[in-house]
């Protein structure tokens, strides 16, 4: 009677085990590189980019972030349009396939910052959350910087 329980106990024991080291490989899972967002003033609007990288084999998607930086944060892809001018276009969601990476840059995919609380100076940091589709959420601290050679306004065209 007393081995069975032993048993019991040791078994109960490896499951814990096992799940949290799952809870760990989901974490490494996504992996993000070179974050940074851009310097702006309060009460304007901001962007964070980034290159996210899915080591996971099962596909996946950024579908929202968020942050207390920022009254509202939004997915956005830049695009050019015919006329030659940018435009941003809300995104439901960002692929990030299984094995594969994405690459959120000016011009491109980035993280909108809507209406910034405070100054974002270059040397800042920022936290933002970012939300998956099959992940739990990851929460970044992201260096603020001076967008280089692209004035204040930025050819993402941050108006609102
Ligand atoms: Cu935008």
């Amino acid at each position: 009677m007393k081995k069975i329980l032993l048993m019991l106990i040791l078994a109960a024991l490896l499951l814990t085990s096992c799940a949290s080291n799952e809870m760990q490989m989901v974490g490494r899972d996504i992996e993000v590189q070179k974050a940074w967002a851009r310097s702006a003033l309060q009460g304007g609007n901001g962007a964070a980019y980034m290159i996210l990288q899915n080591r996971s084999n099962e596909d996946d998607s950024i579908i929202g972030a968020s942050s207390s930086a920022a009254e509202a944060v939004e997915i956005h892809l830049s695009q050019m349009k015919a006329d030659g001018t940018m435009e941003m276009i809300r995104q439901e969601s960002i692929p990030l396939p299984a094995g594969g990476e994405v690459e959120l840059k000016p011009g491109s995919y980035h993280v909108m910052l809507i209406g910034l609380k405070q100054d974002l100076k270059a040397g800042d940091e920022i936290s933002v959350t970012l939300h998956f589709k099959n992940h739990p959420g990851m929460i970044l601290s992201i260096p603020v910087k001076d967008a280089e050679g692209m004035g204040g306004s930025g050819m993402d065209g941050h108006m609102p």
